[in-house]
């Protein structure tokens, strides 16, 4: 592009950025400020970027698009743009920009005693895009305090579900119901304008949040306490030491657990289903509440976050089958026997990651530290080292390495927590920590509606014989064959 073109272009960004966002309009804040003030700073320098890129960029392209991709889950396609986090195939989840295992010794400790951050922090972080200090991280603790009391309605549909309904099911279903809360849907009604639309989308996920812990302690305790447990926050704890006490966990390393578990399954950047669902039924300007539990809806699925439900269910019936203490070709045989009957081994593979999950290490690290010999945490040990040797050999599959689930369970059960039905439960509190601010940057940078275009096979058929034709060349034998099938009046031998 010429240099007098790039100024134009340069010069028609900042114009729409003026006009659009109005950015004179909006105050600045210091770094130090509270979670919104921070993003109140932020938005409008990422909006500036966002519009520059694609007035200056928008024709460029980013990739091609097979066949395969297509017909094989959008596999391999860059798609989806997502600054809370990035997956590395080897590496695994970064934190804006920050690996994992180093957002877990950089999170502020603000609980007294506590060996582990907050996922409060960890909230700000992929929020805001910087790491809390222990007063911004305190603030967002204190703020899902004060905003934590469950309306009255959900207590009762809660109560109301039958105990067979799934944990989840009724997870989702309270996350929806409890849209009557939406500041964001009372503002659209009101004709708030696009710009201000992540104002009220952030003050729902805040909310969203802080009833979280509540939602999910009663659904624990109405299906397996027999309804039995307290539902009031304490404002001495912080938001996983409620949770755990609402539950009844009161063992203070229980509770680090908890706070560990809710920052390492956060977020997994926005193309897994449960962010994506969430941003995609956002984009329709649904609400949060609506969003979250349509996302969760999708976390739901066995090759999603009920893998962590299956892992157990899976080793159970492996200690049945060959005891506690099997041999390693008793327990080649259960894994063999698993893959001939059809069916997945649960927690591992991946669809991005290509080595074992960060989230996995962190989690044995934690276990080495505090129940080395625990017998579930010595049985999926020792499957780490052995699952991947028969996964390679089917050699069809990407990743066979340990994903987040594989671990999750038997740590819960060294502390007492046996009921593998509500694990997804609590992989669900903590995904809301990632997809929200999501949620909220989708809408402060103004993304549209999702609608990508499908085709019919019968299209597909018709495009390939076409470029089968190109290929061969015009005067070819099987060039005028191809011309004959587009003239005739189906193409079906694509
Ligand atoms: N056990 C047996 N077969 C597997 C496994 C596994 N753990 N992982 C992949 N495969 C198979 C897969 O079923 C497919 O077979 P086919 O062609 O016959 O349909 C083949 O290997 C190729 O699949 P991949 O490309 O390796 O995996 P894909 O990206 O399609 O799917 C998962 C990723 C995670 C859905 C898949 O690895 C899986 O089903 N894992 C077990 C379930 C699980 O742990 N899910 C949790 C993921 C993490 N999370 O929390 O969401
Ligand atoms: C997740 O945490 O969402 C899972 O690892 C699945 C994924 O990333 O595809």
């Amino acid at each position: 592009m010429g240099r007098s073109l790039l100024k134009t272009r340069s010069r028609q960004v900042l114009k729409c950025g003026e006009y659009y966002w109005k950015l004179s309009s909006l105050r600045s804040y210091s770094d130090g400020g509270s979670l919104k003030e921070v993003l109140a700073k932020k938005i409008p320098q990422e909006r500036e970027k966002m519009l520059g890129i694609k007035c200056l960029h928008g024709d460029k392209k980013l990739g091609v698009i097979k066949v395969s991709n297509v017909m094989g889950g959008q596999r391999g396609l860059l798609l989806l743009m997502c600054d809370t986090s990035y997956v590395d195939p080897n590496k695994g989840i970064f934190y804006r920009g920050i690996p994992l295992k180093e957002v877990c010794a950089k999170l502020p400790r603000t609980q007294k005693g506590s060996k582990e951050g907050t996922p409060e922090g960890a909230f700000f972080l992929l929020t805001a895009g910087k790491m809390p200090n222990k007063k911004q991280a305190k603030a967002v603790t204190t703020e899902w305090q004060k905003r934590g009391k469950l309306p009255d309605y959900c207590f009762k549909l809660l109560d109301s579900m039958d105990k067979r309904v799934h944990p989840m099911a009724q997870f989702c279903a309270a996350s929806a119901a409890l849209n009557p809360e939406s500041k964001f849907v009372e503002a659209y009604n009101k004709g708030a304008k696009k710009p201000k639309y992540w104002e009220y989308i952030y003050e729902d996920s805040m909310n969203l949040c802080a009833f979280l812990p509540t939602v999910a302690s009663v659904i624990y305790c109405n299906i397996f306490k027999g309804g039995k447990g307290n539902r009031k926050l304490d404002s001495s704890k912080d938001w996983s030491d409620n949770f755990c006490n609402m539950m009844g966990y009161k063992d203070s390393s229980f509770v680090d657990l908890m706070r560990l578990y809710l920052i390492l399954h956060a977020d997994h950047e926005s193309g897994n289903v449960s962010a994506h669902t969430t941003q995609l039924v956002g984009s329709a300007l649904s609400d949060p509440y609506l969003s979250f539990s349509a996302g969760m809806c999708g976390l739901a699925g066995p090759l999603h976050g009920l893998a962590n439900q299956e892992v157990l269910v899976w080793l159970d019936k492996l200690v049945a089958a060959i005891g506690c203490e099997p041999s390693d070709e008793q327990i080649l045989k259960f894994i063999n026997d698993t893959l001939k009957s059809g069916r997945v081994v649960p927690g591992y593979g991946h669809a991005v990651l290509r080595q074992t999950d960060p989230r996995f290490s962190l989690q044995n690290a934690f276990a080495m530290k505090n129940c080395k010999d625990d017998p579930g945490v010595k049985l999926v040990t020792r499957l780490w080292k052995l699952i991947p040797k028969v996964l390679k050999e089917l050699g069809k599959v990407a990743n066979p390495y340990p994903n987040v689930d594989a671990h999750s369970g038997v740590l819960l059960q060294h502390y007492g927590m046996n009921e593998m039905k509500y694990y997804t439960v609590l992989f669900g509190v903590s995904r809301a920590l990632g997809v929200l601010p999501q949620l909220i940057w989708a809408r402060a940078l103004g993304a549209p509606i999702e609608r990508p275009k499908s085709f019919t096979t019968d299209f597909l058929c018709k495009f390939l014989s076409k470029s089968k034709k190109g290929t061969k060349g015009k005067k070819g034998k099987k060039g005028k064959k191809s011309r004959k099938n587009r003239k005739g009046k189906k193409s079906k031998k694509c």
